[in-house]
């Protein structure tokens, strides 16, 4: 039974039993992962006040320039997970290539795989709005006493054992599950505690919030700009509310408690779509659906994608599962037309 002063550690050790294979090894993890976000939570704070804003002056693989705090969040949770002795290799948004972990005996025996975006919506921490950090993990599926390969990193959304976010909003939140349901846990600063505050997220299966960039609008395939202009019908039933952070956590996360749907389509500038399948979409398809929601491109569950390449991008639709399917219904409808 959740109780709202159960502490993240606490509900760990009372739900261990819930990670099958896993002898601690799970439990490790979200304790380092826990570790990182109050590390990085301290530095996001007080980015307005000391000289760690501003690009770092160079730029990641994605061709976007690096804010320092996407640095230092990027640094913080790969040297956590290193020094845990929990995984054998880390994905990240800001590493072009996977980083192989020996362990502390240098044979290759540790169990997880874990691809993260450090810092997402980076480019918001200069207007001191929300941003977050997105994980996902995989056992690895290569011979354990080898070096991980890429085979180990790209496997179907279907195949994580654990994923979640921390949100650096009001309130700085860890969300996750681990296949059992979607728990939210946030901090109390004062004391370096996170409490259980959200047990048994669910998403309604309903929404009235549509979060899109609708400055992409004309390069929006027809089923999406045909979805769009519903929402925007005046309906007894349809009191729609356009609300985007330009934060995939935060309008998540909203979404999530109040009801909405998120769409990032392919655009001109990003014909397959400009979120990334393996750190972004996995990891908050596999909560969506968790919560009771939907996360698909359009046309295909997102975590039955068979990923080709670490960084890939893929349309991202997700949110109550009654508008998602209503979006698809549009976005399928004009393909067919199409033919
Ligand atoms: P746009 C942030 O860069 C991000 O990856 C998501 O967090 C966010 O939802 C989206 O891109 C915003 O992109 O093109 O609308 O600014």
């Amino acid at each position: 039974m959740a109780q709202k002063n159960q502490t993240l550690g606490e509900f760990i050790i009372e739900n261990q039993g819930e990670f099958k294979y896993s002898s601690g090894e799970l439990s490790r993890l979200i304790n380092s992962i826990r570790l990182a976000a109050k590390v990085v939570n301290h530095e996001v704070n007080k980015a307005g006040l000391v000289d760690i804003l501003g690009a770092a002056g160079d730029t990641n693989v994605q061709g976007e320039s690096q804010q320092k705090l996407d640095v230092y969040a990027n640094e913080a949770f790969i040297k956590t997970l290193t020094n845990r002795e929990i995984v054998c290799g880390i994905a990240s948004e800001e590493e072009d290539d996977f980083i192989t972990i020996k362990g502390r005996n240098q044979n290759h025996d540790n169990k997880y795989v874990v691809l993260i975006d450090p810092l997402d919506g980076s480019s918001n921490i200069d207007v001191n709005v929300s941003v977050g950090t997105i994980f996902s993990v995989y056992r690895r599926i290569t011979p354990s006493g080898t070096p991980v390969t890429l085979e180990d990193f790209l496997q179907p959304g279907r195949n994580q054992v654990a994923a979640g976010y921390i949100i650096y909003g009001t309130s700085t939140m860890i969300v996750y599950t681990t296949g059992h349901g979607v728990n939210g846990f946030t901090l109390n600063p004062a004391i370096g505690t996170y409490y259980h505050s959200h047990p048994n997220m669910t998403f309604p299966e309903d929404g009235s919030i549509y979060s899109v960039n609708e400055g992409n609008y004309v390069h929006f395939p027809q089923g999406v700009k045909n979805y769009i202009k519903y929402c925007q019908e005046e309906k007894e039933d349809r009191p729609y509310t356009s609300r985007y952070i330009g934060s995939l956590v935060s309008d998540f996360h909203r979404n999530m408690i109040k009801g909405g749907i998120y769409i990032y389509p392919s655009t001109a500038k990003n014909p397959k779509g400009k979120l990334r399948l393996l750190y972004e979409c996995n990891p908050m398809a596999f909560i969506a659906e968790q919560a009771g929601g939907k996360a698909s491109n359009g046309f295909k569950r997102i975590l039955d994608i068979e990923p080709a390449e670490l960084h890939e991008r893929v349309p991202f639709i997700c949110g109550s599962i009654n508008m998602v399917n209503k979006a698809e219904e549009f976005m399928q409808h004009a393909e067919q037309l199409k033919k």
